[in-house]
């Protein structure tokens, strides 16, 4: 076996050769993946986005073209490249040739600004950044120039549209050749985590892992030839990528949608022309969807399953479901680690409704746990640690933080506190880790709090969560000043002005002369809350 990329923990030896003797990994590449889909299911329609309508060889065509294409540019296996591309059909183009020549694309979202893309693009060393010209009305082309400036590895950009002075993607595509592919075992990409510390960390995972999980999640999923996904969500989070999402849609040789909203408007029309047999959503779009006018106007009866994740959606919003959209509901309790559950398909009603489901895999080993890591009685709340055959052993180049995220024996602390029920289902019942989950968006208070510190009217800064009855939870930054305290609207101008992603700017900023402390003189954030929650709920 050739070796490892450095900074990427994998699984030790005796684990690696069980899970490839049980046949979890089974040495498939997603470059081959694709070329055996092209062969078995030619003719069918793999891929429908704006203008685009790609049969599964149309896609494998262009795929070897674009990789031949950025072979010519100078870009090689193992090469890092940052992709941050809206939900069009080309994302799929551009991360299947650089899966093709085991070139690892890094995973950026839509949202992310300077900050974020910098630090991606500083900390993997990038040679090339893929963005759209425009979205959502902001112009990626200006954030390519300013992160290149300081990117001394970045050598191309290159645009979906419009490239001004930079690379057209459009004019890459070349003459086939052949590229020698990357080894299942290889990681063939870096996925983001929701993060709890100061900057994101990078998650790598493997061909033969991340298949799996996609072969385990369409099993569960029953996704068929026959499934017509619709990509709502962000298509480059691990959820609509691969619960069974695109990928899964993919693997079973099925049709994928692409929505560049997923807004009813721009949805429902999709799912009634397209015959959209399941989608995923987030919480609060679930909710967006439950109180739809528009679901009356449009045909949504080929709708089979709506799948919810990212954040815990309420029993109440759950029970919804089937009388409003007439499909079926399906909760799906994942992480970008690896672990990902599901309530199952034909589960008693309450139990979908009820619970976040359970883990997808036999081989799933997990533990709930106390602050001791001792696992806790039968049902009561916890710690939840994993383990298992598509969970990550460590962050990309992070072993300081590598050896408190995961245990010494490998298992993952997800952060997620849950119990199990008698059933052996998982309820999310809350969360350790310093993040809100922002209806799906996971906000890591550290890295906000730090961007807060930056500003000289700033002494202290801690960022919490505090409710909301539409996103579930919103972000508060609690500032203690230095002297004056400025204008909440000043700050976050200064946070964007950072280059922070719109949705870690605070809901709320709150000025305190202290914070409350832990019995050890750190801030307890739970005292934070706590009053935060009061004094928010008691009109002044
Ligand atoms: C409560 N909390 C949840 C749920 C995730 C499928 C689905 C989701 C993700 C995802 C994913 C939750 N109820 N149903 O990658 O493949 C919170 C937990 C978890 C964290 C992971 C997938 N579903 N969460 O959300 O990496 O706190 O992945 O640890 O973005 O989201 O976040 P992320």
């Amino acid at each position: 076996a050739r070796e490892h990329l450095p900074g990427c923990p994998t699984w030790p030896e005796d684990f690696a050769r069980r899970y490839r003797e049980a046949g979890y990994w089974r040495g498939e590449t997603f470059g081959q993946l694709l070329r055996d889909r092209a062969r078995d299911f030619g003719t069918r329609v793999a891929l429908v986005g704006g203008a685009h309508r790609w049969t599964y060889a149309e896609l494998d065509a262009r795929v070897d073209r674009l990789a031949a294409g950025l072979h010519a540019l100078g870009i090689r296996s193992r090469d890092r490249v940052v992709v941050q591309l809206p939900n069009v059909p080309e994302f799929y183009e551009v991360i299947f040739a650089l899966f093709r020549m085991g070139a690892l694309p890094v995973f950026a979202l839509p949202a992310h600004r300077a900050s974020e893309i910098g630090y991606f693009c500083a900390f993997t060393e990038a040679v090339a950044y893929v963005i759209p010209d425009r979205f959502g009305g902001f112009d990626y082309r200006g954030l390519a120039e300013q992160v290149k400036a300081s990117t001394p590895t970045l050598q191309h950009v290159l645009v979906l549209g419009d490239a001004g002075s930079h690379t057209a993607l459009a004019s890459v595509a070349r003459e086939p050749v052949t590229l020698e592919g990357p080894s299942p075992s290889d990681v063939a990409f870096f996925q983001l985590s929701g993060g709890s510390t100061g900057v994101p960390k990078l998650i790598p995972r493997t061909h033969d892992d991340y298949l799996y999980s996609l072969r385990a999640s369409v099993d569960v999923c029953r996704f068929s030839r026959d499934t017509v996904y619709l990509c709502a969500l962000p298509a480059a989070h691990n959820f609509p990528l691969s619960s069974p999402g695109v990928l899964g849609t993919f693997y079973a040789g099925g049709t994928a949608v692409m929505a560049l909203s997923p807004s009813p408007d721009v949805a429902f029309p999709l799912i009634e022309r397209e015959r959209v047999t399941v989608t995923a959503l987030v919480p609060p779009l679930t909710m967006v969807w439950l109180d739809s006018t528009l679901a009356k106007k449009h045909d949504l009866s080929s709708l089979e399953v709506l799948q919810v994740g990212g954040a815990r959606l309420s029993d109440e919003a759950a029970a919804r479901v089937r009388p409003t959209l007439g499909c079926g509901l399906q909760q799906v309790f994942g992480m970008a680690e690896g672990l990902v559950n599901y309530t199952r398909l034909d589960d008693p009603e309450t139990r979908i409704v009820t619970t976040q489901g359970r883990p997808m895999s036999d081989a799933d080993e997990l533990r709930v746990v106390d602050d001791d890591d001792v696992p806790v009685a039968p049902g009561e709340t916890g710690h939840l640690l994993t383990r298992g055959p598509y969970t990550i052993r460590g962050y990309y180049k992070a072993e300081a933080h590598n050896a408190k995220a995961f245990t010494p024996d490998g298992f993952y602390r997800t952060g997620d506190l849950v119990r199990l029920t008698p059933e052996g289902d998982l309820v999310v019942e809350g969360r350790a880790k310093d993040q809100i989950n922002r209806g799906g968006d996971k906000v890591a208070a550290e890295e906000v709090e730090n961007h807060l510190l930056a500003h000289p009217s700033v002494s202290d800064a801690a960022v919490v969560a505090i409710p909301d009855r539409f996103l579930g939870e919103r972000t508060c930054a609690v500032v203690i000043p230095r002297g004056e305290a400025p204008a909440p609207s000043a700050l976050n101008a200064f946070l964007r002005q950072r280059g922070l992603a719109s949705f870690k700017i605070p809901d709320r900023i709150e000025f305190v002369a202290a914070f409350p402390q832990t019995g050890v003189g750190k801030v307890s954030k739970k005292a934070l809350r706590d009053s935060l929650r009061q004094s928010l709920s008691t009109p002044s």
